[in-house]
């Protein structure tokens, strides 16, 4: 059995748009009622997997969920006809793409009975994101079927918030060596909520078995969340023996950083000084929501947004991070420029999971060939743009319920319908 870490990214929905649904995400916030590119969007997803399999990595793909949530506005009493302009927008939020937050992942090495545990995020902070979980978990009780390798597990109660894996970080000699799991959790973010509570961190960690003398718990400082850092992992990123990470992602990051050393010696800290990119900048730019990756030649690469090479005070510090004698050897651009405005980066739209490749139900798994079939579903199904007024229009409901179907009988997902 060879584990290896296999990316997972969420398929971009038929139904994305920008309804300026999550306070605290600056970028949502900001593009609020913009016409959004739904077909441009999802071939942007899909040009970015192309990418990372032509770099020789491991790359699955999670589908888009039933949009509009039929059964979500049922079970408040309403239905898509006469759902009112306070929840119409939540029940077509096309979300489920940023699939760092559908779930927390601790690989077979980390966990007491030596399976990979998954734990599907309740997401309650935000409406919009709440009525994911049931489709995710159904989606993730599919893919990961095989319970001698997998156990996948049902939210936490929702008393305590969880957003999955972008407040998750493993650090590690190798991915199929035993890992050191860091939870970070908010407390206060100023004006914006704090989305990760810390009992919920506690709670998957018990779940999943985890060495608690090699678990970690570390708040984000709530001048990242106040700044826009409504996830930790828009101002870090860890892989393998590095962390990647701001100056002031971390309340107490000396704590964070000596706990690490103490846990393992061969951690490497590449921290960004905010003298050099203010909190600002790196909300803005989306620096720390790269993918941070191995690469089969050895090395590691980060893949960044377009933004990144855009803003000047970012794209100088990495020019000059990767002249020195660092880890991080190469930098690779990439445009989901539509999931960006929605406060998704390269990293949000993508679940990290070690595993053995062969043991996940391989309608999960992509290569070129299969990203292509999907390409051309996109192409032909996805509307071309929507405004916010067109989710009134029953043409539209039809046209997204009929695109996902099409996605779905493409990849033989039938039973998911
Ligand atoms: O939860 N945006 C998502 C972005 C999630 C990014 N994920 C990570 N950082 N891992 C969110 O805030 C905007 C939807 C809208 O406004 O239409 C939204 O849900």
């Amino acid at each position: 059995m060879t584990l290896r870490e296999i990316n997972f990214d969420g398929i971009i929905g038929p139904s994305h748009n920008y309804a300026g649904l999550s306070q605290g995400n600056l970028a949502s916030a900001r593009n609020a009622r913009l016409v959004s590119q739904p077909r441009a969007a999802a071939l942007q997803g899909v040009e970015k997997m192309r990418h990372n399999l032509r770099l020789g990595l491991a790359q699955g793909a999670f589908m888009p969920l039933p949009r509009p949530n039929r059964g979500w506005l049922a079970a408040l009493g309403t239905d898509v006809e006469n759902a009112p302009d306070s929840i119409r927008p939540a029940a077509f939020s096309a979300s489920a793409m940023w699939a760092a937050n559908a779930a927390t992942v601790s690989p077979a090495p980390d966990t007491a009975d030596g399976r990979c545990h998954l734990t599907v995020a309740n997401l309650r902070t935000m409406p919009h994101r709440s009525h994911e979980w049931p489709d995710t978990l159904a989606q993730l009780r599919l893919a990961f079927a095989d319970e001698s390798a997998f156990a996948v597990h049902a939210p936490v109660p929702g008393t305590f918030g969880d957003e999955g894996a972008a407040n998750h970080m493993r650090l590690c000699a190798s991915h199929g060596a035993p890992g050191v799991e860091v939870f970070v959790y908010g407390e206060r973010g100023g004006a914006f909520p704090a989305r990760q509570h810390v009992e919920a961190s506690r709670a998957i960690a018990r779940l999943h078995g985890l060495d608690a003398d090699r678990t970690l718990f570390a708040a984000q400082s709530e001048e990242a969340i106040a700044a826009g850092a409504f996830h930790n992992d828009v101002v870090a990123v860890a892989n393998e023996n590095v962390l990647f990470a701001h100056e002031l992602a971390f309340a107490d990051k000396g704590a964070l950083y000596a706990d690490l050393r103490r846990l393992m010696p061969e951690v490497e800290i590449v921290e960004v000084p905010a003298s050099a990119v203010s909190l600002a900048d790196a909300v803005a730019s989306y620096l720390f929501n790269a993918q941070l990756v191995s690469l089969p030649e050895g090395g590691m690469a980060l893949i960044l947004p377009e933004e990144a090479r855009e803003t000047p005070a970012v794209w100088s510090w990495l020019q000059d991070m990767v002249a020195g004698n660092g880890p991080i050897r190469q930098l690779l651009i990439v445009d989901v420029r539509q999931s960006m405005s929605n406060g998704g980066g390269p990293a949000c739209l993508r679940l990290r999971v070690v595993a053995d490749p062969s043991s996940v139900d391989q309608r999960f798994m992509m290569d070129e060939a299969k990203l292509d079939r999907v390409a051309g579903v996109i192409a032909s199904h996805w509307p071309e743009q929507i405004a916010p007024e067109d989710l009134r229009d029953p043409a539209l409901w039809r046209q997204m319920e009929q695109a996902r179907e099409a996605l779905f009988r493409e990849l033989r997902l039938n039973e998911l319908l």
